[in-house]
């Protein structure tokens, strides 16, 4: 017998109302992208929303044989309703995959991680071979750090010895990221916390320091990977 997926169905995302054009283009020359059999890595953040609604779309139309591997539970959740099926690494690897950044420098580095997922976002784009990241202008930043804190997932016990690692590599402001409404910390959906740090400098060497340190799941640091960077233009 099947679910009945009314559930999922009648969630309502972001997305769906917040539509701005140079978005949307860009959400078209992904979904244009997708050939029958392929494999997507699905990121996560608004333009990925919308790639997946115009990806649907195309798989319907043409019946399309195509599976998603995603990075998030609400992002499986969204391809679900959609009618896209889901996919593990266990099973597949992807062709390629489409996320979002928080920021992104001349030499595609770039800082994601505001939605906590950047363990998993690293894994699909560290197993696939061509990854497009989609940014608006206000991404588009001289040196990484500049807006955005650098996000670092950590297991809980770790906390203290990570905060003092963390400021032995220059870190100037660490904060343990808030829950969304609520008392506490927010907790991953690898039951982790998440810090977001300042530094004064990051070099190309701080991706490969924060790792090292024990305790530290992942960061939001994206150094020297394989990315296409696609600008969807707010003008
Ligand atoms: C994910 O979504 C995160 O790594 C990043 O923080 C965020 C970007 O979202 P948006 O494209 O909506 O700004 O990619």
């Amino acid at each position: 017998m099947d679910w009945n997926s009314n559930l999922i169905e009648n969630l309502k995302w972001s997305s769906e109302i917040i539509n701005p054009s140079g978005k949307q283009k860009v959400a078209q020359q992904i979904a244009a992208k997708v050939k029958d059999g392929d494999v997507l890595g699905v990121g996560s953040g608004s333009t990925v929303y919308m790639a997946l609604l115009a990806i649907a779309d195309r798989i319907k139309a043409e019946k399309l044989n195509v599976l998603a591997i995603p990075t998030s539970l609400e992002i499986s959740m969204f391809c679900t309703k959609l009618g896209i099926p889901l996919t593990t690494l266990f099973e597949h690897k992807p062709d390629w995959l489409f996320d979002g950044a928080d920021e992104v420098d001349p030499n595609n580095s770039l800082i994601k991680g505001r939605g906590g997922a950047m363990f998993k976002e690293k894994l699909l784009i560290a197993s696939s071979p061509v990854n497009y990241i989609i940014v608006d202008d206000s991404k588009i930043v001289d040196k990484i750090g500049t807006n955005f804190p650098i996000p670092i997932e950590v297991f809980p016990q770790a906390l203290l010895h990570v905060e003092a690692e963390l400021q032995k590599l220059g870190a100037n402001s660490i904060v343990v990221r808030p829950a969304k409404g609520k008392d506490g910390p927010i907790i991953t959906e690898n039951n982790n916390m998440v810090l977001d740090c300042h530094f004064n400098e990051v070099p190309l060497s701080m991706e490969k320091d924060i790792k090292g340190i024990t305790g530290v799941i992942e960061s939001g640091l994206f150094i020297g990977y394989n990315l296409d960077i696609l600008v969807a233009s707010n003008t």
